[in-house]
């Protein structure tokens, strides 16, 4: 029996955190063993949020040497940058010809974003479509995502069974993959909002290249209460909450155990304790990290040879969609 097929990527704007690592890359490196996975730096999504001072090309190699340095193996899965398919754009482009536009209009990260700023531009709300072209092309039946990425799977399936409706069943209708531990970590200081790489405020972020130093500290930061020492067990704070969340998403303990662990304790040491456990396990993914980006040539040939296997399908299922709506000219 053919292996199904995942999909999934990460947008190369800015450097990856812990929230991308626990939210899929985790769940990547086990999905791999089992499925025919593509993972893709998904470049065309990162410019609509284009910044003066992005270095798109340094971006696309931290990526994926942070890929690697996390477990995704070349050998099993196809990694590849998103611009360099075409067929990515051009299927993007019908889709948007059977996507209703106040479907797009309802997607929530759109709204949120189109009230933080008035000078929005149209990529960002065309970007679901694009993503759900990414997942469609490949004839994808799994897609692990974070939770703030569900409704664009909604999208993406909407899209999916209308055009099979019309054309019948060209489309697999992709299944979403939340996972149950950290599928939505949360800002550091301002626990309403989710861990994003784009945060102003960097004492949000754990990135995954984070100093020791720096997680001490940015987690000594996190608000407590004023009393010295605090049954955790019982406690309601969402800053450590989301601590509790992140050493249960990198380690797979679960979280009573955490508790039962720290119940009791002084924050202070509940807080180095947890900062330690988070800076040992990025230690190992920073090592391989530093060994990996340094391997020009190395990288070079993962993206050639990802880009050749992607093309290769991407190709001959955009072929199949392109003749199925009547666009293959027969003279
Ligand atoms: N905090 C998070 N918790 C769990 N999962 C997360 N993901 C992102 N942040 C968290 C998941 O990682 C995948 C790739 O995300 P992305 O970087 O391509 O886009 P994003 O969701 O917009 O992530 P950011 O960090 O917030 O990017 P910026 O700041 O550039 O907009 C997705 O599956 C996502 O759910």
């Amino acid at each position: 029996m053919e292996k199904k097929i995942v999909f999934s990527g990460i947008q190369p704007s800015g450097k990856l955190t812990i929230g991308n690592y626990i939210g899929v890359i985790k769940q990547w490196v086990k999905m791999q063993k089992k499925y025919n996975c593509f993972f893709s730096i998904v470049d065309l999504h990162s410019i609509t949020t284009y910044k003066n001072n992005f270095n798109i090309n340094n971006n696309i190699l931290d990526t994926l040497s942070l890929y690697l340095a996390c477990g995704i193996n070349p050998n099993k899965s196809i990694i590849f940058i998103q611009s360099n398919i075409y067929e990515h754009t051009q299927l993007s482009w019908i889709l948007n010809c059977y996507t209703n536009y106040k479907e797009l209009n309802r997607m929530i990260q759109f709204k949120k974003k189109k009230k933080i700023s008035k000078n929005i531009n149209t990529g960002i709300l065309f970007y679901p479509i694009l993503m759900a072209s990414d997942i469609l092309l490949y004839n994808t039946s799994y897609v692990p995502i974070g939770l703030d990425q569900k409704q664009h799977i909604e999208l993406c399936r909407n899209i999916a069974n209308k055009f099979n409706n019309i054309y019948g069943n060209i489309f697999n209708i992709p299944k979403p993959c939340i996972f149950k531990n950290g599928n939505r970590i949360m800002s550091l200081q301002e626990t309403n909002k989710k861990m994003s790489k784009s945060d102003k405020n960097l004492n949000n972020i754990i990135f995954l290249l984070e100093k020791k130093k720096d997680i001490f500290k940015k987690i000594r930061l996190i608000k407590t209460d004023s009393k010295k020492c605090y049954k955790i067990k019982h406690d309601n704070n969402l800053g450590l909450l989301n601590i509790l969340n992140i050493l249960s998403g990198l380690t797979g303990i679960k979280i009573n155990e955490f508790k039962n662990n720290f119940n009791n304790k002084i924050y202070s040491d509940f807080k180095n304790e947890a900062s330690n456990i988070i800076a040992n396990f990025l230690g190992k993914i920073q090592e391989n990290y530093y060994n990996i980006r340094e391997k020009k040539k190395f990288l070079k040939d993962i993206i050639y040879y990802g880009t050749i296997k992607a093309k290769k399908i991407a190709k001959k299922n955009l072929f199949k969609i392109i003749k199925k709506i009547g666009l293959k000219i027969k003279i």
